[in-house]
């Protein structure tokens, strides 16, 4: 892989987009092997994903503007579809996915990292959908994420006027959890992530397909989406074993990460 790292640690797993000289800009090649990268995550030893940008300054810039510049019509409809397959595939990905924005994330780039379960960015992040003043409306799901994260009156204000905002204001409004100095970032993506391996995985898979799948849906069917994956925990050796722990008041062992099983 040339513009793709992965790295293991524990049960977390790493992906850095690393592009540095074009600001992390996603172009076909990029998204390719991030696609490669999710389909070689080993479901079984891993729990939960960050998803970061190589260097200091930026997470993702965007989609490659010079590469899109020269697009057929074909062509667009093509780099159009292999960016939103990925994008979808992270948002319904089996593991939490957690962004970790460490600088300029616009376009694409604040898009991407709405496709992630959760965003925490460092105290230089920049995010910001500025298609419409390059003629464009946003093309990677950001008309219907960032409406669906913010509310439609803020994302409507962002992208009609194309205004980046800062990592105090993306705080205000709900766009991401926390802001860090930019040196603690990772620190604190690992340690969220580690807290989250720490807990029944297959507990945590239901929860995130829970409340994606939910959201589609009227009350009374997500209701019945939550019931049933709710029920699904019964048949898991980690239900056994939490709420065991529970009941035999053993702090310790109720502390004890159980076992991981396929179901
Ligand atoms: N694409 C390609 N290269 C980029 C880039 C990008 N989005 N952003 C930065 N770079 C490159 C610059 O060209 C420069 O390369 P060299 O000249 O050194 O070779 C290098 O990264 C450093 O950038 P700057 O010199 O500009 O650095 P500054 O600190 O001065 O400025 C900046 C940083 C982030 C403010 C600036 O680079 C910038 O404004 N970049 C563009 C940001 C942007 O507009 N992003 C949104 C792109 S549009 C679609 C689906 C989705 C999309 C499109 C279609 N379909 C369904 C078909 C998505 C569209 C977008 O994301």
């Amino acid at each position: 892989m040339e513009f793709i790292t992965y790295e293991q640690d524990g049960f977390v797993g790493v992906i850095t987009i690393n592009r540095p000289k074009a600001l992390n800009a996603l172009n076909s090649q990029v998204l390719d092997e991030l696609n490669e990268t999710l389909d070689a995550v080993d479901l079984n030893t891993t729990r939960a994903l960050i998803l970061t940008g190589a260097g200091d300054k930026s997470f993702v810039a965007g989609a490659d503007i010079g590469e899109m510049s020269t697009l057929t019509k074909a062509e667009g409809e093509a780099f159009g579809k292999k960016g939103n397959d990925v994008f979808r595939k992270l948002e319904t990905f089996p593991l939490p996915v957690i962004a970790a924005v460490n600088g300029f994330a616009l376009g694409g780039g604040c898009e991407i990292s709405m496709s992630c379960d959760i965003r925490i960015c460092s105290e230089n992040a920049i995010f910001g959908q500025p298609e419409v003043g390059l003629g464009i409306t946003p093309g990677f799901g950001g008309t219907q994420r960032l409406a669906r994260l913010v509310g439609a009156g803020m994302a409507k204000q962002m992208i009609y006027t194309a205004r980046n905002i800062k990592a105090d204001e993306a705080y205000r409004i709900g766009l991401v959890n926390a802001v860090y100095p930019a040196e603690e970032l990772m620190e604190q993506a690992r340690k969220m992530a580690a807290g989250i391996a720490a807990n029944a995985p297959i507990a945590v898979r239901n929860c995130k397909k829970a409340i994606n799948d939910g959201l589609q849906v009227d009350m009374d069917q997500a209701i019945v989406i939550e019931e049933k994956l709710f029920g699904d925990c019964f048949e898991t050796e980690d239900q056994k074993a939490g709420m065991g722990n529970f009941l035999e008041k053993d702090k310790e062992k109720k502390l004890k990460v159980v076992p991981f099983q396929n179901k």
